[in-house]
C-alpha cells in the first residue's frame, strides 16, 4: 500500500508513523486510518521493528474525526465508520506485541486522544494539550475513550475530562499521570526518537508479553494473575533475551538484547 494520508518510516529497529495532513491538525479520515492501520500491521509482521512511535506533522498531534466528512455526507454510518476504522486502529495499538510510544507534539483532540491513550506511552512536548472534545459536538467519547482513559487516569478525572471536553496543557496532563513525560518543544524530536530508541534496545517479547499480562490482569482476579505469570514467565526463561540478560549480568557488562 502506498501512503497519501500518513509517512511511514522504519529506522534503526523504530517504526515511525507520522499523521501527515497539517492543515487539518492531522484530523482523522477514512483513508488515513486505513494507511495507519497497514503501517501498523506491517510493525507487527516486521521483526527488526522493535518500537513503534506515532506522531503528528506540523502543529497538531490529532484532531480527531474530520468533521468535513460527516457535514458533506449525511449517508454514513458512524457506527460503521467506527467499526470499520477506529476501533481497528485502538484494537491493533492495544495488541501489538511491541512498545507503542504516541510522540504527542501538539493537540490531540476527540478519537485524536484516544489514539495517544492506546499508546503504551505518552511523550509530550510541552506545545501539546489534550481535549475530550467529543461532547462540545454533542457525542460521547468514542475510539476506545470511555475503557482506556479511566484506566490512565482514574474514573473521577476520566468521567471530569469527558463531559467537560476541557482542553488541558501539557503540564496538567503530566501532573495527573496522563502523560509520561514532557519535552520543550525544540528538543521534542531528538529526545522523543532517544526515548524510542531505548524502548527498541530492550527484551522486545517480554514488553509484548507484560503489555498483554497487564491489561488482562485489569480484568482478572489476583489468583488467575498469578498463574498467568507463572505461565509467561516460563515461556520469557526459553527465550535468547532472558539468556542474555542473565550472561550480561553475571559477565558485569551491558546486555545486548535481540528481542528474540
Ligand atoms: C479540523 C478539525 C477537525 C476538520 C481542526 N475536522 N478540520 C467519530 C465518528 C463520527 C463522527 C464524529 O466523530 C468521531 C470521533 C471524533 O473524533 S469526534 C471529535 C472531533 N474533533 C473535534 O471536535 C475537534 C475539532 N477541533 C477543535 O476543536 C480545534 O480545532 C482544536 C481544539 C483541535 C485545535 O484548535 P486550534 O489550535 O485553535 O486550531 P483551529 O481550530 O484553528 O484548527 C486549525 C485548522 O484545522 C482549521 O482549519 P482552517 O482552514 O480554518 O485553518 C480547522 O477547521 C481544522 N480542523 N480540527 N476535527
Amino acid at each position: 500500500m502506498t501512503y497519501e494520508h500518513i509517512l511511514f518510516e522504519s529506522k534503526e529497529n523504530v517504526a515511525w508513523i507520522r499523521l501527515n495532513r497539517p492543515e487539518k491538525l492531522n484530523a482523522l479520515t477514512h483513508e488515513l486510518s486505513g494507511e495507519a492501520l497497514d503501517a501498523l500491521d506491517r510493525c507487527a509482521k516486521d521483526p527488526e521493528i522493535r518500537a513503534v512511535v506515532i506522531t503528528g506533522e506540523g502543529r497538531g498531534f490529532c484532531a480527531g474525526q474530520d468533521l468535513n466528512d460527516f457535514q458533506t455526507d449525511a449517508t454514513l454510518s458512524v457506527a460503521d465508520h467506527l467499526r470499520q476504522n477506529y476501533n481497528r486502529l485502538i484494537q491493533a495499538i492495544v495488541d501489538l506485541p511491541k512498545p507503542v510510544v504516541a510522540g504527542v507534539n501538539g493537540v490531540a483532540a476527540g478519537a485524536g486522544a484516544s489514539l495517544t491513550f492506546a499508546c503504551d506511552v505518552r511523550i509530550a512536548s510541552d506545545a501539546a494539550s489534550f481535549t475530550q472534545a467529543f461532547v462540545k459536538i454533542g457525542l460521547v467519547p468514542d475510539s476506545g475513550g470511555n475503557w482506556l482513559l479511566p484506566r490512565i487516569v482514574g474514573y473521577a478525572k476520566a468521567l471530569e475530562l469527558s463531559i467537560t471536553g476541557d482542553r488541558i496543557k501539557a503540564d496538567e496532563a503530566f501532573r495527573i499521570g496522563l502523560v509520561n513525560r514532557v519535552i520543550p518543544a525544540d528538543d521534542f524530536l531528538a529526545e522523543l526518537a532517544a526515548y524510542a530508541q531505548t524502548l527498541a534496545m530492550m527484551p522486545t517479547r517480554a514488553i509484548g508479553a507484560t503489555k498483554k499480562l497487564m491489561s488482562d490482569a485489569m480484568q482478572m482476579t489476583l489468583a488467575e494473575t498469578l498463574e498467568a505469570e507463572a505461565v509467561q514467565q516460563q515461556q520469557q526463561a526459553g527465550s535468547e533475551d532472558f539468556r542474555e540478560g542473565v550472561n550480561a549480568f553475571m559477565e558485569k557488562r551491558e546486555p545486548r538484547f535481540t528481542g528474540r
